[in-house]
């Protein structure tokens, strides 16, 4: 696989179901008015952007928890809208980029790769493992537990919920299987018990902000790209949550933890990845514009712009000429 898309679809996904803080359904629209269509145009990509999903269609008339999960039937109904789009742009040739909204869209988005690429890789970005099962969640809230459901540890652990006298809603999903092995978390630092547990039954690889102080960012995106691509023939899904970045970088989000990536480190990611040429789709997720002062929403929302920018880099390999450069002698 070689990424030869030269068309960027932008999936503006205004959602919060996933979570409970109010805002975060307000993330792409700040990121769309910042400019960012314009600033990929201005890289050369074609830019395809018709509004944002509203999911307006997608009403449920009453959504009590099922088992602790919040909003299951609205989560569900949207990601499968989310991977249906995903998909038909892939299929179309487009490169996806979804903007959030809240991690729980990821289900979606991965199903949508998947559906393409069935061989597709993820790398997420994250403070957080967005792990969960239905049965090892304390908060109920969808957005900590995207990839249990795309690897099928859900209905695997925790049945209970479809126990329930109605059908599961996540029935859509029961084909969508990614592999453990093909999922590598960079950032991680706020990742409840029951995850850590899940994280080592499956081995996955997980390099939390331990790893990235040991090694440096560098080593630490080939040791991820090695255990998950190690062939580099992969097509890459990234899915970058924007919390993995540091507070002080990235403040406007709902659970900001200190002690996260860097400006340079979040920014050196997504660089690498697109260097590779196997970039599939990307996502931008939890930028949240409510909860924090007008001065840092714009910081928040310009390094999300910059995040994409930085992974999508110019169709033509503008900068080729800097790989000619040797290093300086010793
Ligand atoms: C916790 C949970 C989470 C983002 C918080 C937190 C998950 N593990 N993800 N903020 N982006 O609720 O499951
Ligand atoms: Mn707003
Ligand atoms: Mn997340
Ligand atoms: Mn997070």
């Amino acid at each position: 696989f070689v990424c030869e898309a030269k068309t960027v679809a932008i999936i503006g996904c205004p959602f919060s179901g996933g979570q409970s803080k109010a805002g975060v359904d307000h993330g792409p629209i700040h990121l769309v008015n910042a400019g960012l269509a314009q600033q990929l145009s201005g890289l050369g990509w074609n830019v395809k952007f018709e509004g944002h999903h509203a999911f307006e269609d997608i009403t449920t008339q009453s959504d009590p928890p099922i088992g602790k999960m919040k909003n299951p039937r609205l989560v569900s109904r949207v990601t499968e809208a989310v991977a249906k789009v995903v998909g038909d742009h892939a299929s179309q040739g487009r490169l996806p980029l979804t903007l959030g909204g809240d991690h729980s869209l990821a289900m979606g988005t991965i199903a949508g790769t998947l559906s393409k690429h069935p061989d597709a890789c993820v790398i997420w970005v994250d403070a957080h493992a967005d792990l969960n099962t239905p049965e090892t969640t304390d908060s109920g809230n969808i957005h900590g537990m995207p990839l249990s459901f795309l690897m099928s540890l859900a209905s695997s652990q925790s049945l209970n919920y479809k126990s329930e006298s109605e059908p599961t809603p996540f029935a859509w999903l029961d084909n969508v299987h990614l592999p453990p092995s093909r999922l590598a978390y960079i950032g991680l630092r706020d990742v409840d018990a029951g995850e850590k547990a899940l994280l080592r039954e499956h081995d996955i690889a997980a390099f939390s902000m331990h790893e990235v102080d040991r090694y440096g960012i560098g080593q630490v995106v080939e040791m991820a790209l090695d255990r998950v691509n190690p062939g580099r023939e992969r097509p890459i899904h990234l899915s970058f949550d924007v919390d993995a970045l540091d507070p002080t970088v990235a403040p406007s989000t709902g659970t900001p933890v200190r002690g996260g990536l860097t400006f340079r480190e979040g920014h050196y990611i997504c660089e690498r990845l697109w260097e590779t040429g196997l970039l599939a789709a990307v996502d931008l997720m939890e930028v949240n514009p409510s909860l924090a002062d007008e001065q840092s929403v714009e910081q928040t929302v310009a390094v999300g712009c910059s995040l994409v920018r930085a992974a999508l880099d110019a169709p033509d390999d503008h900068l080729s000429s800097a790989q000619c450069l040797e290093p300086p002698a010793p």
